[in-house]
């Protein structure tokens, strides 16, 4: 694992994804181990803001009946419904002072991206950032969208690997070489 504190300076950004109870063991939406990215997570988190570099954890927030949500003709079991204990982030993901992105609001379609519809990008653009790390839940759905958002908005796009986990291995390779693709850099 790359050294966050020899890594991160001005002009980067972390941004944490949708680390929250429902994407962890025993959640609606469990991804495989996905607690276990929460140590490596906080390192980076420290050390950002150690750094004074600015972090953003994003969330998905889904009304209820939301799209996605398998009975309302969507592919996902309902998940992170807002304001219920299943979306709310992970006791151990060290974000109490990060700024919230919320996301997956809209009645009409769903926002994997922390950059779909959100603002991010202008955000960013307005502190200054030129690259951002990321890392967070799940590599194949929501990693992955943003990832591939930051890339084409012009950042310099790292992605964690050891922070960062699929719901499916197979979703994960692919992932991989999807945000490859689209020139981000996966970090070893
Ligand atoms: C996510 C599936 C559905 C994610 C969100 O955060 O990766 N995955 N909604
Ligand atoms: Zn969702």
């Amino acid at each position: 694992m790359i050294d966050p504190r020899e890594t991160l300076r001005e002009g980067d950004a972390l941004l944490v994804i949708d680390v929250q109870n429902d994407f962890c063991p025993g959640g609606a939406l469990e991804i495989p181990e996905g607690h276990k990215i929460i140590p490596p997570l906080n390192k980076w988190i420290a050390a950002a803001r150690e750094l004074g570099v600015p972090i953003y954890a994003s969330r998905d927030w889904h009304p209820e009946r939301h799209p996605s949500f398998e009975p309302h003709g969507g592919p996902w079991p309902p998940h992170c419904v807002q304001d219920t204990e299943g979306a709310a982030f992970h006791d151990e993901v060290d974000v109490g002072d990060a700024i919230v992105v919320t996301k997956g609001t809209r009645f009409d379609k769903d926002q994997y991206s922390a950059f779909d519809e959100t603002g991010l990008a202008e955000e960013l653009r307005r502190r200054g950032i030129k690259r951002v790390w990321i890392g967070g839940l799940a590599q194949d759905v929501c990693v992955k969208a943003t990832a591939i958002d930051a890339a084409k908005a012009g950042f310099e796009t790292h992605v964690l690997p050891e922070a960062t986990l699929p719901v499916t291995p197979e979703g994960g390779a692919e992932a991989v070489a999807e945000m490859r693709k689209a020139g981000v850099t996966i970090e070893s």
